[in-house]
């Protein structure tokens, strides 16, 4: 009797290849799948709509129609429980008569935490739980590190030459990679809600950061930049876009006039011009202290996933703090040499606590990913 696990895993797999095609679209709800199955034949499919109503579940209840009586739902996140800005999908399903639902995570928001579970059950619907739960947790890592830790998931892309280094001392952008690697990194940008540098890459590089994937472009994330002084040129090409993609400029919180008489840059008088400059330009200037005070931030504005892409200096904190879940980096063919800006670490190299998970050639690039070892401070 090993077919009706076989199946089941067929079908929450489905779910969760729809659920993973509205990532980095749906935020600050998860990209939830399902997939609605009478006699072994799909009724109905749904992903999370992008602006993250309505959710899955109904959606695909209304493909299925009059077939979802007695069919079997899978969906990738436990169904809602709660009267948000949708009624909760856990009643909408009983209402369709669905027979059994099978779920891959239980959702860890407060209003639902089990309760969509217990509904389903009370109204006699069989439930069952856990299926292909790995890769879920995969598909909805963003949102439920935002659940469980307040803090997004973060992602460190590093290019690096084959002689470990990551640009060229006054150079601006150094080809690093070729276009196969660049590619994939574009597709990473539309996947995520945000994506951070340092003063020194902004400046240096003067780098847009958005999303050019034809047919991708309204998937560009919010862009960050850490810039303790505020001294981001107001001339570069991210505070001249400000006003299309969002942009968000990390001060450090002592550099407030509010706190310690003003801080460095405040003593030093031009901080209030500088970030009265920012702001008429359409860039939101925000204080932190520290890395882990920045992530909290961002998680309650709803950010579930950044990605980290550089400089050294930007990637050096996140690793120090122990704030890296993923690394991705992309290792190129030729050497940089004199004058070169050396990566914080490279392939021979990587940071302890990180294991190789996926190794890849993109044309003369190798591609590894590395997770962070679980057992590690989630903090
Ligand atoms: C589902 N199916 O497709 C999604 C769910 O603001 P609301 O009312 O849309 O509720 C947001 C919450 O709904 C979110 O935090 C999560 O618990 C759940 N997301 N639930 O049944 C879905 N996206
Ligand atoms: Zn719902």
């Amino acid at each position: 009797m090993n077919e009706p696990v076989h199946e089941d895993e067929r079908f929450m797999a489905a779910a969760l290849r729809l659920a993973r095609q509205n990532v980095g679209l749906t935020s600050t709800n998860p990209s939830v799948g399902c997939v609605i199955v009478k006699n072994g034949v799909i009724v109905g499919r749904a992903a999370t709509a992008p602006g993250g109503r309505p959710h899955a579940e109904t959606q695909a209840l209304a493909e299925a129609g009059k077939e979802a009586r007695g069919a079997t739902a899978y969906v990738t996140l436990e169904p809602c429980s709660h009267h948000g800005r949708t009624p909760p999908c856990a009643d909408a399903l009983v209402a369709a008569g669905v027979a059994r639902v099978v779920v891959c995570i239980l959702d860890p928001d407060e209003r639902v935490a089990g309760r969509g579970v217990v509904r389903l059950r009370e109204a006699g619907v069989d439930v069952d739980l856990g299926i292909l739960s790995e890769e879920g947790e995969r598909v909805l890592e963003g949102y439920l590190m935002r659940q469980r830790n307040k803090r997004p998931h973060v992602i460190l892309k590093l290019a690096v030459s084959s002689d470990g280094m990551i640009g060229k001392e006054g150079e601006g952008q150094v080809r690093i990679t070729g276009a196969i690697s660049r590619a994939q990194v574009q597709v990473l940008r539309a996947e995520t809600d945000a994506i951070l540098v340092g003063v020194g890459t902004a400046s240096a590089d003067d780098p847009k950061l958005t999303v050019r994937l034809g047919g991708l472009e309204k998937r560009s994330p919010v862009r960050i930049v850490l810039d303790r002084r505020l001294e981001l040129p107001i001339e570069s090409k991210l505070v001249r876009s400000a006003r299309d993609v969002p942009l968000i400029v990390v001060a450090d919180d002592a550099s407030f006039p509010s706190s310690r008489e003003g801080g460095e840059a405040g003593r030093r008088g031009d901080y209030p011009a500088r970030r009265a400059a920012l702001e008429s330009a359409g860039v939101e200037v925000i204080g932190a202290d520290s890395i882990a005070d920045l992530l909290t931030a961002l998680a309650s504005r709803g950010i579930s996933s950044l990605l980290v892409e550089g400089g050294a200096r930007a990637a050096r904190d996140f690793l120090v703090a122990d704030l890296v879940d993923r690394i991705l980096l992309f290792t190129g063919p030729a050497a940089i040499g004199d004058r070169g800006i050396r990566s914080p670490f490279e392939r021979t190299s990587v940071p302890p606590g990180f294991t190789l998970r996926r190794t890849a050639r993109y044309g003369d690039d190798i591609f590894e990913e590395y997770e962070r070892d679980t057992g590690c401070s989630q903090a």
